[in-house]
């Protein structure tokens, strides 16, 4: 079901997403047949997918403690450009926000690019229960999570997906205003102690024990002005002691399918400062596993402009907010080499998992690939598009669909007298699930130069 990219970017037409119909925008659009065909799949939901596996763990275990947050996962892919980038604070000139990089409807709508994009009506609902999209359920629990497919333009390769997975988490509290008598904290900092308390609780009895180095300063990484240093301080515990009881719960299970383990496992994990538009501080935690430390999930203390977005008054609210990719872990505990795999059709792939349980994933064969390098020669008239390397990748996946199983630059290079560059990058195809034969690879590979002469003006070598 390959559609061209020319009919989604020709002017005055229509595409329909989801039930949905989209005027398209002669500037804006790029979404391309690969990405409309993955739009409904919501392999987060099958039950017995690694991706659906490992978000139900998640899920459960978080609300294993206090059943503090509501679950969302209906959420629509098509998003406002409001929602995925304005509400949260991005800057105007923000890289995240390129063509070269999101995946544009028209020039108001887009493919979300994470899981962020709900928060403002999640944190609404949180405050006036309604029924909304991805859940159907009134609720005013103090948190809630979000699962989502969530859209990237990007390279291609075993690890790069333009889909991927995500999972978002916030929690917030309601600062009280009670007169205090002496020596007595006001209600929600003792609340926040509570629940603090019983995770630590938790996590100390859990069987995989953490090694956490945690970075705990401050400096350049600055908290924000409307909240004490005590609200501070347990809010990031409390969001740093969650996520870690979800790590260490995930990970004990993979140790486990593992058999014959060690019987105290320790697990290295560190928190590193980062920076999100939304939330300060900020950090990210990273997995040592294998010999390498492996980025799990972004997060941080939600900045009060996305709660006075969401309706909240000043002053009045406090919070964290974390955003996980599944992809990458389900990957890594799953033991699947390939990203493409997680899409396949194939039952000898969806037959191997069941719900609840991590097991290793047992190749059933690797079919033989082949590769071809398409070399050509930038055109030097400056009217003409430049090239993106993201806009090569798109127009391979477009040709190639889960064919191609990678795509590199192998050469760049400038000639010295005539100064025209020229560039070479080999495209490695390879099915999952079938033998290929010559003649198609050759087809695919023909209609992707002339995508590229038609689209940039190139010249093939
Ligand atoms: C975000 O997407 C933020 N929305 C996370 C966040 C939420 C921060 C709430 C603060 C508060 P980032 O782009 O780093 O951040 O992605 C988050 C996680 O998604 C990463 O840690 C990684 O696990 C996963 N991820 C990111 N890019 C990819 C990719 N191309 N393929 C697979 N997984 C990815
Ligand atoms: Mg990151």
């Amino acid at each position: 079901c390959k559609t061209s990219l020319r009919r989604y970017s020709s002017a005055g037409s229509k595409i329909t997403i989801n039930g949905v119909e989209y005027e398209t925008h002669p500037e804006f659009t790029n979404v391309s047949g690969t990405i409309h065909n993955l739009c409904d799949r919501s392999l987060h939901l099958k039950p017995s997918h690694p991706i659906g596996i490992i978000r139900k763990l998640i899920e459960d275990k978080l609300n294993s403690t206090s059943d503090a947050y509501s679950i969302y996962s209906n959420f629509k892919p098509v998003v406002t450009v409001e929602e995925n980038f304005d509400s949260l604070g991005f800057p105007n000139d923000h890289p995240g926000r390129s063509k070269s990089d999101t995946y544009y409807v028209n020039d108001k709508h887009l493919f979300r690019t994470h899981t962020s994009a709900h928060e403002m009506e999640c944190f609404q609902n949180i405050k006036a229960p309604r029924n909304v999209t991805g859940s159907g359920t009134r609720t005013s629990k103090p948190g809630f999570l979000i699962s989502a497919d969530v859209y990237r333009r990007d390279e291609i390769d075993r690890t790069h997906y333009p889909v991927f997975h995500q999972m978002e988490g916030a929690h917030i509290w309601t600062r009280s205003k009670e007169t205090l008598k002496e020596g007595q904290e006001p209600t929600h900092i003792q609340k926040l102690r509570a629940e603090l308390e019983a995770i630590e609780k938790q996590l100390q009895g859990e069987s995989m024990k953490l090694q956490v180095e945690d970075d705990t300063s401050l400096e350049g990484n600055p908290k924000q002005d409307y909240m004490s240093d005590l609200e501070v301080e347990l809010c990031s515990q409390h969001l740093k002691r969650s996520i870690e009881l979800v790590v260490a719960q995930v990970f004990n299970k993979k140790v486990e399918s593992m058999g014959g383990a060690a019987k105290d496992p320790v697990l290295p994990v560190r928190w590193v400062k980062a920076y999100f538009p939304w939330t300060a501080p900020s950090w990210e935690i990273e997995v040592f596993w294998q010999g390498e430390w492996l980025e799990l999930c972004g997060s941080g203390i939600v900045r009060e402009q996305v709660l006075l977005n969401a309706g909240y008054e000043h002053n009045s609210t406090i919070g964290w907010a974390f955003g996980l990719g599944l992809d990458r872990i389900a990957m890594l505990l799953f033991e699947i080499p390939d990203i493409r795999l997680f899409w396949t059709h194939d039952d000898r792939f969806h037959s191997q998992f069941e719900e609840g349980k991590i097991s290793k994933f047992k190749p059933y064969s690797k079919y033989p690939g082949t590769t071809r390098d398409v070399a050509f020669w930038l055109p030097d008239d400056q009217t003409c598009k430049v090239i993106h390397e993201n806009d090569l990748m798109e127009i391979v996946r477009e040709m190639a669909g889960d064919l191609v199983e990678s795509v590199k630059i192998i050469d760049d290079f400038t000639h010295p007298k005539t100064k025209k560059r020229s560039l070479c990058y080999r495209i490695n195809y390879q099915s999952m699930d079938r033998n290929l034969t010559n003649d198609e690879i050759n087809a695919i590979q023909e209609s992707v130069g002339n995508e590229l002469v038609d689209k940039f003006k190139v010249t093939l070598r």
